[in-house]
């Protein structure tokens, strides 16, 4: 086992009798909502996954610790200290050998899943390559760890502050299977549509289970997106993308680059649409989190 490894209990008795678990990541909390909206999210996350018979694994690094599995104090601490370093694979090696504190991304959850044993992992949006990116090189190390690490990923496709269409291209380069969940359509985060369309869709957890399972039967690495529209009944209409295209222009003007792209643009965002945008990213977080959990649970049958 891992010497930086942490799992909690819980976790690793369900991961040593072959039972669903889902990993869950920290950045959301951390970097991607406000105080107390954040806590409340990810206290709900854990119990919709309980609800579809998984068990939930919230994963962050504390104290240099690669914890799977966090107490409600841990919850409450990422929620509320602005102390926490956003963590992608680059970042890891630092933070562990330092004892300090990280919220992990996709790309790090992804990682430490793998560490763990743990094949499905929600999350609300994955990170993407960023519109310019031909010009500024920033595509999010999330598209990599797809490509090479075997977790099941998820999400409402990626937001329109990225450029879909390119991220898509470069997940069919890496060969990372991107499925709809009951849909044709890519899903946008806040929109169930984007324009682009997926190749197959998954008409039920079943379905996507022994998805996973075959790829990895046949050592086919790395990851795969799993795209669950936002519920119609919350979702936003076009006009969240005159918001985003505000908040891209602002982030330019203000020189914000980098990791601090993101979140500057989520918290933008939600001022423009008044709060609106929040909560479309919480239904479509625990929407993925009743998918998922049905997925890791029909996963673990499959492997019984
Ligand atoms: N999208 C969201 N909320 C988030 C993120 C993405 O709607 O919090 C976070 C995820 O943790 C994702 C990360 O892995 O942003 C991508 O950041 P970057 O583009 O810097 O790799
Ligand atoms: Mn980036």
């Amino acid at each position: 086992m891992n010497q930086y490894l942490e799992i909690n209990e819980e976790v690793k008795e369900a991961l040593k009798n072959n039972q669903a678990v889902v990993a869950l990541e920290s950045t959301i909390i951390s970097h991607g909502m406000p105080y107390p909206q954040n806590v409340q999210t990810a206290r709900r996350v854990e119990e919709i996954v309980r609800e579809q018979g998984a068990v939930p694994a919230t994963i962050a690094v504390i104290g240099g610790k690669l914890k799977v599995g966090l107490t409600d104090e841990e919850l409450e601490f990422f929620g509320q200290s602005s102390d926490i370093l956003k963590a992608s694979r680059r970042d890891l090696p630092f933070i562990v050998a330092g004892g300090l504190h990280g919220a992990t991304t996709v790309a790090t959850t992804m990682i430490i899943a793998q560490m763990a044993g743990i094949k499905v992992f929600v999350t609300g949006g994955i990170g993407g390559v960023h519109r310019g990116a031909s010009e500024t090189f920033d595509i999010s190390a999330d598209l990599q760890e797809l490509a090479k690490t075997d977790v099941a990923v998820v999400c409402a496709g990626v937001k329109s502050i990225l450029d879909i269409g390119l991220t898509l291209e470069y997940l069919e380069t890496q060969g990372v299977p991107v499925l709809g969940y009951q849909t044709k359509d890519f899903p946008a985060f806040y929109t169930r549509e984007s324009g682009y369309q997926v190749l197959y869709s998954l008409d039920d957890a079943e379905v996507a289970a022994k998805t996973l399972k075959v790829k990895w039967d046949m050592d086919l690495k790395g990851g795969l997106v799993i795209a669950n529209p936002v519920p119609e009944a919350e979702a936003m209409d076009a006009s969240i993308n005159e918001a985003i295209e505000a908040s891209l222009k602002e982030c330019d003007e203000k020189g914000i680059k980098g990791k601090d792209i993101t979140p500057f643009l989520l918290g933008r965002i939600k001022e423009v649409t008044e709060g609106r945008s929040l909560e479309t990213n919480i239904a479509l977080v625990y929407n993925n989190a009743r998918v998922g959990g049905q997925i890791a649970k029909a996963y673990s049958l499959l492997n019984k």
